[in-house]
């Protein structure tokens, strides 16, 4: 299979929710030396966002949704992989605690933004999704994280990111960790008005703004 077919059909899989062509397609991908992170961005996500976009009007119900996701998460942890190896015998630049707040199981752009972290050279313990104020900042305390990301793909949710920014404040500990904010809905408005200290559309952007972070 040309290089080409195989990122198109990974698209196409990703839409249709065939889970084990996709993981075989990104295999493939690999074997054929497709860079993952342009996997990931031009095809995996093009393809989940047109599949909440059918979603949002009907087009697909909450199976085709689960399908999809599956499909998508299939072929990320084998790009995943990939990147994390890229990212092998580099200096920590900082350590992150990340995950998705209480509430959401939205675990895929978390996870990109994880692993593009990862393989630049942070220290990235992903305490992974649903996760509430508690272990949050007991993370933080433990590995004493440098900076907190935390991500929301509901509407509902993002309140819960400025709940763990006041459950620091009350422990006092606010001035000790950075806190970063993102997802789908989340903005720079919202991270400024909860008092976040940045705001990334994308996992590569995240990495910028984790390292301005570092700076400051
Ligand atoms: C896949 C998906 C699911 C999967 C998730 C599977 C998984 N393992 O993650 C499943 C099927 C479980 C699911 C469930 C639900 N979903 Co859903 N889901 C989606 C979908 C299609 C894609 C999300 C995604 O992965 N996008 C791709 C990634 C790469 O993008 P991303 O998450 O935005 O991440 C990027 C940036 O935001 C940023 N980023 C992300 N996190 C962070 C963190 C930091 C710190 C930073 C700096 C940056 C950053 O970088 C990432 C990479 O570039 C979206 C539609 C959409 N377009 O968002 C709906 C969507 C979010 N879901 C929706 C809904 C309604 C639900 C359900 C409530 C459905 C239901 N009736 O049960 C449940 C919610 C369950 C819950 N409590 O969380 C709605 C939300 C609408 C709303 N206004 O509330 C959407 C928008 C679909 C729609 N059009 O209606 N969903």
């Amino acid at each position: 299979m040309a290089i080409e077919e195989i990122k198109k059909e990974l698209y196409n899989n990703v839409l249709s929710g065939d889970f084990e062509l996709t993981k075989e397609l990104a295999l493939k991908a690999i074997s054929e030396g497709v860079n993952p992170l342009e996997a990931i961005n031009s095809y995996l996500v093009p393809a989940i966002e047109l599949v909440g976009e059918k979603f949002g009007r009907k087009e697909y119900f909450l199976p085709d949704l689960m399908r999809s996701a599956n499909a998508m998460k299939s072929a990320l942890d084998i790009f995943e992989t990939e990147i994390h190896k890229s990212g092998i015998e580099r200096k920590s630049q900082g350590k992150i605690v990340i995950g998705t707040v209480k509430g959401d199981i939205h675990e895929i752009g978390k996870s990109i933004v994880a692993a593009l972290l990862s393989a630049k050279g942070f220290d990235v313990i992903d305490v992974g999704i649903d996760v509430c104020s508690d272990i949050f900042i007991n993370k933080v305390i433990e590995k004493k994280a440098d900076i907190l990301a935390m991500s929301a793909l509901l509407p509902i949710t993002m309140p819960y990111q400025a709940a763990v920014i006041e459950e620091l404040k009350k422990r006092g500990i606010r001035d000790k960790v950075k806190v970063m904010v993102g997802g789908a809905p989340v903005t720079q408005e919202h991270a400024d008005k909860i008092g976040a200290d940045g705001y990334a559309d994308n996992a590569v952007d995240a990495v910028k703004l984790a390292e301005s972070l570092m700076k400051q």
